[in-house]
C-alpha cells in the first residue's frame, strides 16, 4: 500500500520539479507501474542516449542518416516538387520568395538535419531553418553547431513542447518541410502520435511536406540487441530514471536492486523497456510522502519504442492529415524515411 496525505501536494515541491512530481505519483502507484520516457532525458540521460546512438547494436542513427547522406538531394528536389504540383509556383525568385523553409519538432543537437540543410543551400542558397525543441540547452547547441558549418543557414529556434502544446509557426512565402525523424514518433502511442502529427498538419499548407523517420519491424534478435547492448550502456540509461528519482524527488531506489529488460513486443509491434525489482521491497519517496512497494520481479514499464511497416507508416500519416509520396530506405530496410504531402 502507498501512503499520499493531501497535506503535502505536488505543488509544494520547486515547480520544475512540480511535472516530475506529479508523473511519478501517478505512474508508481497505478496496478501496472510505468513512468514516462521523456524523464529519460535530464543531463546524464541525454549524455547517455548520444552514446547509445554511436553504439554498433544500434542501428538506427547511422541508418537513418547514411539514408540522408544518400537522399538528401532528392528529398530536397520532391519537396519542391510537391509545391509545384499543388500551387503552380516555379523556382524561387532572387528576393527570397519561394524558398524553401526546414521546420523540425523536437530538433535536439540537429546533427543529421545539418545534412539536409546542406542540400536545401545546395538548391537554393540561402535557407531557413525553425528547430522546435523543448530543450532550450538544445537548441543553443544546434545553433551554434549551424551557424559555423553553415553559415547560410538562417536561425529561427523556438522553444516549445510540440506534444502538449499547439504549435504556432510563423507564415512562410514558400514551401515547408517539416522534419520529424531519429524514429521519435515511435516512443508515442497510436493516440499520441495522431495528435503530433496533427498539431503540425494544422500548422502547413497544401503542397508543404513532412519528412517522417522511422524505425522497421525485423528480426526479433536484432531489436533486442539494439536496446540491450554488450557495454550496457541502454541498462544505465534506463537505470538513470532511478537515479534521476533519487536525486530530484529524495526518493529511496537501491538501483542495485533494478534490472534493466528490453523485450520485443511482437503483437503490439514495439520495444518494451523495463525496470524489474529482483526483490520484494518498498521504496519510499518522501518529497510526495509516497512508499511503494514492490513484489520480487515486478516492474516499471519506462518505455515504448515502436517499430512500423511501410503500411502502418502510411495508415498512421493518412490519420494525422498526410499522404505519403516517396519512400527512402536502406539497403536492409532496417529504418524508413518518409516523405508525405499534405
Ligand atoms: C529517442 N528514441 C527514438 C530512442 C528509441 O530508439 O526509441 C530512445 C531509446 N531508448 C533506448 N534506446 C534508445
Amino acid at each position: 500500500t502507498f501512503s499520499a496525505p493531501p497535506e503535502t501536494p505536488a505543488t509544494a515541491l520547486a515547480p520544475a520539479n512540480s511535472a516530475i512530481a506529479a508523473a511519478v505519483r501517478e505512474g508508481l502507484t497505478a496496478p501496472r507501474k510505468s513512468l514516462p520516457a521523456w524523464l529519460f532525458y535530464d543531463a546524464e540521460g541525454s549524455r547517455l542516449f548520444e552514446q547509445i546512438t554511436l553504439l554498433p547494436e544500434y542501428y538506427l542513427t547511422r541508418t537513418e542518416r547514411a539514408i540522408f547522406q544518400a537522399e538528401a538531394d532528392r528529398i530536397i528536389a520532391a519537396a519542391f516538387q510537391s509545391w509545384h504540383q499543388a500551387t503552380g509556383d516555379g523556382q524561387p525568385t532572387p528576393d527570397g520568395a519561394g524558398r524553401l523553409r526546414l521546420l523540425e519538432l523536437g530538433a535536439g543537437t540537429a546533427t543529421k538535419t545539418g545534412i539536409l540543410l546542406a542540400a536545401a543551400v545546395r538548391a537554393q542558397g540561402e535557407t531557413e531553418y525553425l528547430p522546435i525543441d523543448v530543450s532550450e540547452s538544445a537548441i543553443a547547441e544546434a545553433c551554434l553547431t549551424l551557424t559555423e558549418t553553415l553559415p547560410q543557414v538562417n536561425l529561427q529556434p523556438q522553444v516549445a513542447n510540440y506534444v502538449t502544446d499547439d504549435l504556432a509557426i510563423a507564415l512562410h512565402d514558400g514551401p515547408t518541410l517539416a522534419l520529424y525523424i531519429g524514429s521519435s514518433i515511435g516512443n508515442f502511442g497510436h493516440d499520441e502520435a495522431v495528435a503530433i502529427l496533427r498539431n503540425l498538419r494544422a500548422q502547413l499548407r497544401p503542397g508543404d511536406t513532412l519528412l517522417l523517420g522511422t524505425d522497421l519491424v525485423k528480426d526479433t534478435a536484432i531489436l533486442e540487441a539494439a536496446y540491450c547492448d554488450a557495454d550496457r550502456v541502454t541498462e544505465a540509461f534506463n537505470l538513470n530514471m532511478l537515479r534521476r528519482l533519487n536525486r530530484e524527488l529524495g526518493a529511496g531506489f537501491d538501483l542495485s536492486t533494478f534490472r534493466h529488460v528490453a523485450r520485443y513486443n511482437r503483437e503490439a509491434s514495439r520495444i518494451e523497456m523495463h525496470l524489474r525489482s529482483t526483490r520484494t521491497q518498498q521504496v519510499s519517496i518522501p518529497s510526495l510522502n509516497l512508499s511503494i512497494p514492490f513484489q520480487a520481479g515486478e516492474s516499471i514499464h519506462t518505455e515504448n519504442s515502436y517499430k512500423f511497416t511501410p503500411d502502418s507508416i502510411r495508415h498512421l500519416l493518412r490519420e494525422g492529415g498526410f499522404a505519403v509520396t516517396h519512400t527512402y530506405t536502406d539497403p536492409q530496410n532496417y529504418f524508413a524515411v518518409t516523405l508525405a504531402t499534405v
